[in-house]
């Protein structure tokens, strides 16, 4: 495909968020992805919660594996960090990112085949490890990049465009991710941007290991009438199981709401999250009534999103080590090399 540059100019009254940042200094390159793919619905997702979030985009790490969902870094926050690993292997190069340096915040795109196969690994290590950062799997159940294989979260009983059947059991990534120990879990569907924002948001805020499986249907390969994971199934097997709404601390927090119909829960870092409940029995504080709900509901044939699995405190690798609060590439030398009396001392303790 031909590359479009974008204009660099703007319309000067374009609406500003709290840093004076307008939409256009969230979004990258042109996206060269088929038209209509889902992974670009889930780009423009985040464009939105990072401007909404007033975030500065020199503060995020952008890192992805390979497929055209670990392509689409290219194509939104183009003034922030980036990283496009090898094949299933973000988790690992994410983790050693945030442990050097804890004053970024984290995105990590992957792919259902990047996660679910290659990289499954991976993706449980730096979950149960609670590394500081928003996973997205963009979950198409197919090798999209490499034309339309079935990927391991392929339904059982789905057929390829071609018409063969899948025989294998799909892999759900929610149950592996809340079972792994994630402290903020969701699923969401890229055609519903008004879900799909405010559950990144708040995966942003959020302190810990977050995971969103975002099913984003591949146009070219897996959007036909028996595809489970095309944009008519998705839509017509929906069962949202809550509405989310995000305040964040640095602005006043107003929350509007009759009493008994939201559930107000506080985040680590003080963002409110008002939870306007759809499933009368649904509480995402309840890992093992989520566990079971997910399976019923599966079974069922329904698509359960919304978020699904919280825990509001929340708990990072460094706190789990240990570490100073000044980012490990920052420290100088004294820091770093206190000395061989200080090494002796520990030497000693160890004997
Ligand atoms: C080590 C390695 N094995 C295999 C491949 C070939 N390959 C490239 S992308 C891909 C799968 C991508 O699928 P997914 O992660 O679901 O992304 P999608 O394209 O569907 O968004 C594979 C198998 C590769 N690039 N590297
Ligand atoms: S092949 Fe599928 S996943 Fe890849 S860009 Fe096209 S529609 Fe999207
Ligand atoms: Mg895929």
């Amino acid at each position: 495909m031909t590359y479009l540059a974008k204009p660099k100019l703007h319309h000067p009254k374009l609406p500003q968020n709290a840093l004076g940042y307008t939409h256009r200094d969230y979004e990258g390159a042109v996206s060269t992805l088929c038209a209509g793919c889902g992974h670009d619905s889930i780009s423009a997702a985040i464009i939105q919660a990072c401007f909404e979030l007033s975030i500065p985009p020199h503060r995020v790490a952008k890192l992805s594996g390979i497929g055209c969902s670990s392509k689409t870094p290219t194509y939104f926050l183009g003034a922030s960090h980036g990283f496009n690993s090898v094949h299933g292997r973000m988790p690992s190069v994410l983790t050693g990112a945030a442990l050097a340096n804890r004053d970024l915040i984290y995105l990590g795109v992957s792919g259902d085949g990047d996660s679910a196969s290659i990289g499954l690994g991976q993706f449980a290590h730096c979950l149960r490890r609670g590394v500081d950062m928003t996973y997205i799997v963009e979950n198409n159940g197919v090798y999209g990049l490499t034309k339309g294989q079935f990927s391991a979260t392929a339904d059982r009983g789905s057929k390829s465009k071609r018409g063969v059947g899948n025989q294998d059991s799909p892999i759900d990534l929610v149950s592996m991710a809340i079972l792994l120990g994630a402290t903020f879990v969701a699923r969401s569907f890229s055609g519903d941007k008004k879900q799909l924002v405010p559950l990144l948001k708040a995966a942003i805020e959020h302190k810990g290991a977050a995971f969103i499986d975002c099913v984003s249907p591949c146009v070219a390969f897996n959007n036909h009438p028996e595809s489970t994971k095309s944009y008519e199934f998705v839509r017509e097997h929906n069962e949202a199981v809550n509405a989310l709404d995000v305040m964040i601390p640095r602005e006043e927090i107003t929350a509007d709401y009759a009493p008994g119909t939201v559930e107000l829960v506080t985040q680590h870092d003080g963002s409110l999250l008002q939870l306007r409940k759809l499933a009368p029995d649904y509480d995402p504080t309840d890992k093992l009534h989520a566990l079971a709900y997910l399976q019923e509901h599966q079974a069922a044939g329904e698509i359960v999103t919304g978020l699904l699995y919280m825990d509001p405190k929340g708990e990072d690798l460094h706190d789990r080590l240990g570490t100073v609060a000044q980012p490990l590439n920052a420290l100088g030398t004294a820091e770093l090399c206190p000395g061989s009396a200080a090494l002796d001392k520990v030497n000693a303790g160890l004997r």
